[in-house]
Parts: structure tokens; C-alpha cells; sequence
């Protein structure tokens, strides 16, 4: 068998809320000026749970919620930009917490654009006879390496996980796809810097905390995402009017909204959660994805876009028919 299609969808988001009044207690912000920059009210931040919790408790839901046994798992990925740990891997402390022994399990680093990058690795796997059924979860802990001093950046992000298993299909499920990497362009968002200290013995080091560059990072977006969406759909040989839904990175609402503008397609195809979550990097698209599908938004057989985009800088797009 050639190909995959997503069997279960899951999210996981942390119970505590902070609203935009709250940060403006804590900083030199509004609620107003949070929502009409970026269309985010509220955000859920987590003080227990670590990124491989809120991964393993998606991971929990999917298996119970397709009736897969843990044991049948074959391959686990994560996609993070806040793990745990240098080692073990996300994946691997989530292959442990659910128990599923013979799963191949491995973190991938691509940011907000990690669940595509996943997705697509996980896509090749399933390829091989050894690969039938994978878990692709996007999780973070954004929180933890927020700098809660800066408001230009602190006021945007959220805590959250989102995930899909994946099964082998005889059917096309998978129509196109489209990543592309901006190296040069690594300075405009950096968080967890490790230098190497010029004296020995080293002291242990301490990491950077997040840092975004937003103009440079928002016109990337406003540019290389409709780009990327456009190379995705023509791999796919459909026409843009064909996608039914784009699942865009929930990274800000006016990019979304200007997205949808340069791609002439209605805003109504582009659903947005980014109002109770903020942006939660590679687990935006999976939890959106897992709430369209709950509340009958998306529904089988219809063609579904996911764009992803951010740190690295990288972009990545996959087509699908769900
Ligand atoms: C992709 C994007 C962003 C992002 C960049 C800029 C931005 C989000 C800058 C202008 C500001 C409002 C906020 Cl496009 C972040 C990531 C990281 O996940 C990825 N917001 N803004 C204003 O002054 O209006």
C-alpha cells in the first residue's frame, strides 16, 4: 500500500486561561490593541504539564479513540520547538507513557511549520512495509521560554497539542505537498541558544529565551505562504477553488485574512481558533484540525489544505483528501 489517510484526530489543551486583560495587568498591553493586531482574547497556559504530558494525552485520546492498541503503533513523531529535553526525544517520553513498545519514535525541529514537516516525514515512512499505523502530534509549551517581559512578543503565543493517527489506505488521500526551508532568514526567530563558552570547563549553559523580528516574520508570511499553498496545489493538479478547507498556522488573523485575499479564495474556507488559543506553533494545525472535525466542519472526502510557517524559516503545505 501506497499511501495513508488519518483515521483519528485529537487535541489537548492546558485549563488554565489567561485572558488579554490579565497580560495587561502584568505589562504595558490592551485588550484592545491584542485583538485588533492579532485576533487573539485569550490563551490557555500550562503550569503542571510538560509538552510530552499534553503530547502523551493526545496520544491517549487517539488510540482510544480508533480503537488502535497502543502495541500496534509504529512509528511516533513530534514535532516541537519546546521539548522537554535535549534527550530523550518528546516522541520517546510519549512512546513510554502510552505504552506503545514497538513504535520507532523521534522528534522533528521545524517550528510552526513541524506538523507539515512531520506529516510528510511520516508520509514516506508509511511507505515501507514495517510502517502501518503513525502517530503525528504537534505539542508546546510555549510558556516556558516566553519572555514574559517582552510584550511584542509574550502577548502572541499559547500552550497546547494537537495529533492524528494515521493508518495505510489503498485509497489517495495524500494529493500534494510543498516544504521549503529560508535559512537566512534563521535570525528572525530564535529561542533555546546554546553558545559554546570560551573558557573550559564550561558552565552549564543557560538558553536564550524566545525572540521574533514580527515585521520580517510577517511579510515571509504575507509572501512565501501563498506561494507555497499555490506549488502544493499545482504538485496536486487541483485548482485553488477546489480546496474546501485552509487549515492555515494560527500564528496571527490578519495574515491568515490577508493570505485568503492574495489566494482570491473566500475567508470562509480559512477557519481560525487563534481567538481562544493564541498561536501555539506546530500544535495550531492539529488542534484546529481535530476542532473542525468535531464540530462537522471538515468531513470526509473533502479536500483540506494545511499550511504551516515560521521558525527556521521554513514553510510547508499538504494537500489532502480527508
Ligand atoms: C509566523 C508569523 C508570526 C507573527 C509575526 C508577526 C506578528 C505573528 C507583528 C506585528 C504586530 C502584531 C503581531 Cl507571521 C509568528 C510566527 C511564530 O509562530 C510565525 N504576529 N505580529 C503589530 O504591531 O500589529
Amino acid at each position: 500500500m501506497n499511501d495513508w489517510k488519518i483515521v483519528s484526530t485529537a487535541s489537548v489543551t492546558p485549563n488554565k486561561v489567561v485572558t488579554n486583560d490579565d497580560l495587561s495587568q502584568l505589562m504595558d498591553t490592551s485588550d484592545e490593541w491584542i485583538r485588533s493586531r492579532t485576533g487573539i482574547k485569550r490563551r490557555h497556559i500550562s503550569t503542571s504539564q510538560n509538552t510530552s504530558d499534553l503530547a502523551a494525552a493526545v496520544g491517549k485520546k487517539l488510540l482510544l479513540e480508533s480503537g488502535c492498541p497502543a502495541q500496534d503503533v509504529d512509528l511516533i513523531i513530534v514535532a516541537t520547538m519546546s521539548p522537554d529535553s535535549y534527550t530523550p526525544s518528546t516522541a520517546a517520553l510519549v512512546q513510554g507513557k502510552i505504552g506503545a513498545g514497538h513504535a520507532v519514535a523521534f522528534d522533528i525541529s521545524a517550528a510552526c511549520s513541524g506538523f507539515v514537516y512531520a506529516l510528510t516525514v511520516a508520509s514516506a515512512l508509511l511507505k515501507k512495509p514495517a510502517f502501518n499505523h503513525a502517530m503525528v502530534i504537534g505539542s508546546e509549551t510555549l510558556s516556558k521560554i516566553i519572555n514574559w517581559e517582552d510584550r511584542s512578543t509574550a502577548v502572541l503565543f499559547g500552550d497546547g497539542a494537537g495529533g492524528v493517527l494515521l493508518s495505510t489506505s489503498a485509497d489517495h488521500h495524500l494529493l500534494g505537498e510543498d516544504l521549503a526551508s529560508f535559512g537566512q532568514l534563521g535570525d528572525k526567530i530564535v529561542a533555546g541558544q546554546t553558545p559554546v563558552a570560551s573558557a573550559f570547563p564550561a558552565p552549564v549553559a543557560k538558553l536564550s529565551p524566545f525572540t521574533m523580528d514580527g515585521r520580517a516574520v510577517y511579510k515571509f508570511a504575507t509572501h512565501e505562504v501563498p506561494a507555497s499553498i499555490k506549488r502544493a496545489a499545482a504538485k496536486a493538479q487541483i485548482d485553488l477553488d477546489q480546496v474546501d478547507h485552509f487549515l492555515l498556522h494560527q500564528a496571527n488573523a490578519r495574515i491568515i485574512r490577508q493570505v485568503a485575499r492574495r489566494l482570491n479564495q473566500p475567508l470562509a474556507k480559512f477557519p481560525i481558533n487563534i481567538d481562544e488559543y493564541g498561536n501555539t506553533s506546530a500544535a495550531s494545525e492539529p488542534i484546529l484540525l481535530a476542532e473542525c472535525v468535531k464540530k462537522g466542519v471538515i468531513n470526509h472526502g473533502e479536500i483540506v489544505a494545511l499550511a504551516g510557517f515560521g521558525g527556521g524559516l521554513t514553510t510547508g503545505t499538504i494537500i489532502i483528501k480527508y
